[in-house]
This record gives C-alpha cells, structure tokens and sequence, in this order.
C-alpha cells in the first residue's frame, strides 16, 4: 500500500522546519509499505491538489497531523480526500483533544474514517495493517494489556534514516544557488534545520500547555548514544551534499533532568557528533554554569525561552511561577558570554496584564543581550486547564475558535485590557523588536564579536519578523532588505574589508 503522510501549513507563515511525527511514522511503518510525505508549509497544495495527488499517485492511506492553528485546514483536505475515496486517519495534539470533532460525534461532519489518540509510535503499525486488510477501526489509543493509556518508551528508538530519505522540500537556501554556495567555506549548497527529540514529557504543567496533558509528566528519554548516532548521521549527510545541518532539539525542557542533559552533552562532544543547535530550556534551568559550558562545547547556538511574562503575579496565575523575572537578565548574560543567544518567548493578554505591558517588557529587553523575542496573545487551546478554567468563567468569546483561524487573535476577554488592547500590545512588541532600527542596534552590539555573529543575528531577525508581518514572497523579502539596508551594507563593507585583510596578509606572506 502507498501512504501519504502530509501536514497542513498555517496559511500564514511558512515553518523553516519539517515535522518529526511523519519521519518517525514513516521510521515505523512495517515492511511492505510505500510512504511519501507532504509537508504543505514546503509544498502548498488545496484541497483539488491533495485530492488529484491521491488518486495519480494511487495512495491507499492518508495520514493527517496538525496542531490546534491548522485543524481547519486539515479538516477541508481530509474532506477533500476521503471524497476522492480514500481513507483518512488524523492523529497529533488537536484530534486528541477534540476525538470528537474529528469523527462526526459532535454534531459536525466527519473529517476522518480513523483517529490516533496520542502518542502513535506503537499504534501507527496496526493502523497500517488494519488499513491495508480494510478493517480500518475508528479510534486507536494506545493502552496497556490492563486498558489503561501506555506511553511509549523512547528506548529502543528507530533509526530514522536521514541520509537516505528526500529532503529537497526542506532546504533553506534557494537552489538555483546551490553550485555556486557549495564551495562556499565548508559547503553552503544547502541549509536545513532538522527536528531531533532527545526525551518527551514535562511535569511543570503550566496552565495554557497541552504537552504535561499530552506527554504525560513521567519524563522518557532515548538513549545518548541513539541521539548521538542521529547527529553523526546528519552531520555526514550535511558533509556529503556540501551543505549545513542544524538541529532543534524539540523537547520541551531539553534541560529537564540537568544531569542527564550534561551526559549527553558530554556524549556530543565525545563522539565528535557536534552540529548547531538549538533547544528550549526553562530559565530556572539555566542557572548552572557547567550545564552553559557544555550547551556552547556541543554546539547550542539558540536557547528558547519561554519567559512568558515579566510580571510574576501573571506567571503565578498561569503555575508558572518556577519562571524568575528577577533572574531574566543573568540567565541571558550567562549565555550571551559564551555566544549563545536566546528567543525569548512572551505572552501578553494575560490576566494581570494593563495597557503598556508591551512598553515595560520591551524595556526590559532592551536591557538584555541581543535575541530574538517573540510575542503571542493567551490562547486557550482545548483541553488545557486554562481553557477549562475560562469556560467556567464564561470568558470564551470564540469557544471554537481553531474553527475559524485568525492569527494572534484572542479567544477570551482578558481582565484588566480590552481584547483590541491585548492585540495593540502584541503589535507594538514585534514592530518595535524588529524595527530596522532595533536590527541595527542588535547587530551593532555584537561589533566586538566575529562577523559571522552579526551576520547570524541579522538573518535570524529579518526570518523571525516574518513570524508576525507576513513576508512570503519575493517582493516582500525585497522590500524587507530594502528597509534594513543599512544595516546589509554595513555588514557588506565589514565582510570585504576582512577578506582584504586576509588577502593583503597572504601576499605579504603573513
Ligand atoms: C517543534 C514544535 C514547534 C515548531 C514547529 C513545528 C515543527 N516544524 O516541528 C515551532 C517552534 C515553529 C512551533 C511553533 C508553534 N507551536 Co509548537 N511545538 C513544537 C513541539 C515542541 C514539538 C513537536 C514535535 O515534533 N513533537 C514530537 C512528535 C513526535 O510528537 P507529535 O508531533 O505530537 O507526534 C506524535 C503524536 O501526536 C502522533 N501524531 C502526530 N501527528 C500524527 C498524524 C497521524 C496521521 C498519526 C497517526 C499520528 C500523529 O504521533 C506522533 C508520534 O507519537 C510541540 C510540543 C511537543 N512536545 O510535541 C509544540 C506544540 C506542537 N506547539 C504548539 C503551539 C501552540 C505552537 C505555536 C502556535 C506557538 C505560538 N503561540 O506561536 C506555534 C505555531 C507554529 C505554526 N507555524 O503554526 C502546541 C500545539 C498545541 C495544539 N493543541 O495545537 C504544542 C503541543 C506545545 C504546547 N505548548 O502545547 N512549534
Ligand atoms: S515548562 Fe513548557 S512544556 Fe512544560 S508545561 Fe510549562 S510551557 Fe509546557
């Protein structure tokens, strides 16, 4: 049997990075089985798209993932496959949550023939055979013999074979470029970012986080030298296309057991299996500094953070008061000294929150080594505690609101701000961070570091504003270096000059 496994794009932005579940999912397929993958944020299809596809490539599974933001999405392709008469299975955070809408038990239309609640590791395999025998089942969970919910353990792991599998959907760097950026340094000929998870789990169980839910808080681990083996096995793919390869580490506290985070680190570096990463570690996390010492050793480029707020009463609200404003400023420094810089994550709309919020945190981060910040409104997403705790209240303006997908739009009327406010806030915190201002300076405090810093940072924020102000095409990418080209030149003139330096040297025989 052929299966497509495909993702859906958020129609608003376009992710630099593929999704793990459909390597994994292909990695477990039994034997027998043909799985080619469609991630719609690298090759945008609609719904006549997927529906043409299924029936030319003559695929007998569809298999559907997406997160709260792109169910809408996946729902219409669903549709738009099963019309053409082939079967359909959902899994992923939202069908967990919402089983219910996904199968037509709500009152709705059906989108799916099978639903895959939770973690599909051990379950994707019989959904595979029983597809391929036509004894497809409506829900599939995964469960011990005792009925209880069994999570999978991440050891063994499978191996997933990125030196073999196709990843021209997945390059960064335009291709037209590629023979000329291959015998760039090492080889730019590609540059992809590759998701790699080391644990899963986190027992903090933040108020508006579905992953303690989901994952469940015991926290499992694949072995180091599992995690180890994937690294050299993308580094030497990265080496043989002339190319680059990062990694995120999409565990959501990488750090969450620190000695456990240092032996695999130690690993990293041991084995030589040492690329660019980046991870999210909890602040408090961040305070020890072997645990620093061995993030800049092995590679660690980025930390994500998500600080949320810098109020603690907000972050108190939200059972996240483990995160320390007070300490912000030190963790960041720490960092910053071994060239390791952060995506500092915020939320605004929260229930303390007052008009001005985006204006005091903004100075705070003025105040704090160059990074990049990011800022969201509060979302309920379902089955979180914190959407619970807002229906209760009766504070959900739009209970549903992944129904109909508006990006950073509120869901619920905060306390202290209007809803039009929360949004104004979050506005003025990207406009001001990404400003061609705010990129000058960010770049300019990093003029006693290496070029290549600088060049990194200016990328980095020129990608990231994007998050924000949609700039898919071309024209809006010109327009975007038209803006900062100060800034471009700036760089320019620094990076021909160092290069004469070196020329001038070599000739002097220096
Ligand atoms: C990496 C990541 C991202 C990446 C992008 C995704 C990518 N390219 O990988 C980045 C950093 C960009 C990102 C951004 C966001 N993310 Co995010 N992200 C994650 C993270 C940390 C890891 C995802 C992952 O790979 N997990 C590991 C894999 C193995 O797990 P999985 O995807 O759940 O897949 C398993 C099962 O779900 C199932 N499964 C999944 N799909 C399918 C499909 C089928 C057919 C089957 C059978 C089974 C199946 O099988 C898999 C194996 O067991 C998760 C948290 C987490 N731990 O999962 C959050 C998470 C997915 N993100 C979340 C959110 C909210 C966001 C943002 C909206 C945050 C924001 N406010 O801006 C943005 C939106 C992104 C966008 N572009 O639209 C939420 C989603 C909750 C929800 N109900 O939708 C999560 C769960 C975290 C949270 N705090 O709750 N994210
Ligand atoms: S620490 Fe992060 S992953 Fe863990 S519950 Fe809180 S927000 Fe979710």
């Amino acid at each position: 049997m052929k299966i497509l496994l495909y993702n859906p794009d958020n129609g608003v932005t376009r992710n630099f990075m593929p999704h793990l579940w459909m390597f994994l999912l292909q990695a477990l397929t039994p034997p027998g089985h043909e799985v080619v993958l469609i991630d719609g944020n690298a090759q945008p299809m609609d719904e006549e798209g997927i529906a043409r596809y299924v029936r030319e490539q003559n695929i007998g599974l569809v298999g559907i993932g997406a997160m709260t933001r792109m169910i809408a999405k996946a729902y219409r392709m669903a549709d738009a496959v099963r019309a053409a008469g082939v079967k359909v299975v959902m899994g992923g955070p939202h069908v967990t949550e919402m089983a219910d809408e996904a199968l037509g038990r709500d009152g709705g239309s059906r989108h799916a023939d099978a639903i895959a609640l939770g973690e599909a590791d051990e379950t994707w395999p019989r959904i595979v055979e029983d597809a391929a025998r036509g004894t497809l089942k409506d829900v599939y969970a995964p469960l011990d013999p005792f009925g209880q919910e069994r999570k999978p353990s991440l050891q063994p792991y499978p191996v997933i074979p990125w030196n073999k599998i196709k990843l021209d959907q997945f390059n960064l760097l335009p291709g037209i470029l590629h023979p000329l950026l291959k015998r760039v340094g090492t080889g730019w000929g590609t540059f992809r970012i590759i998701p790699v998870e080391s644990g899963r789990g986190c027992p903090y169980g933040c108020e508006f986080c579905t992953v303690t839910g989901f994952f469940g808080d015991s926290i499992r681990f694949r072995t180091n030298e599992s995690v180890v083996n994937e690294l050299l096995l993308l580094k030497a793919r990265a080496r043989e296309e002339g190319g680059q390869i990062a990694v995120f580490f999409i565990d959501d506290n990488f750090a969450i057991n620190v000695k456990r985070t240092k032996s695999l680190l130690r690993d990293i570096i041991a084995a030589n299996a040492q690329v660019h990463w980046v991870a999210q570690i909890s602040a408090n996390l961040l305070r020890d500094e072997e645990l620093v010492d061995l993030i800049a050793a092995s590679g660690g480029k980025w930390i994500f953070i998500g600080m949320e707020s810098i109020d603690p009463a907000n972050l108190a609200d939200v059972k996240k008061g483990f995160n320390k404003p007070s300490e912000y400023a030190a963790v960041l420094e720490r960092l910053a000294r071994r060239n390791v810089y952060a995506i500092t994550s915020f939320i605004f709309g929260m229930d303390n929150d007052t008009p001005g919020v985006a204006e005091r945190t903004l100075k705070e981060i003025r105040s704090w080594p160059p990074g990049l910040p990011i800022f969201g409104l509060m979302t309920p997403l379902p089955a979180t505690p914190l959407y619970k705790r807002l229906e209760a209240a009766g504070r959900l303006t739009r209970p549903k609101h992944w129904q109909q997908f508006i990006p950073f739009a509120m869901a619920h009327t905060p306390l202290k701000m209007s809803i039009e406010e929360a949004h104004n806030e979050v506005r003025m915190g990207w406009a001001s961070s990404y400003s061609p201002e705010a990129n000058e300076k960010a770049v300019d405090s990093l003029n006693h570091k290496p070029l290549g810093y600088r060049i990194n940072i200016l990328i980095a924020r020129l990608c990231f504003r994007g998050i924000y102000f949609p700039q898919m095409g071309r024209f809006a990418w010109l327009k975007v270096f038209a803006q900062n080209r100060k800034t471009i030149f700036k760089l320019v003139k620094q990076g021909f000059s160092a290069w004469r330096g070196v020329r001038l040297s070599s000739a002097h025989g220096l």
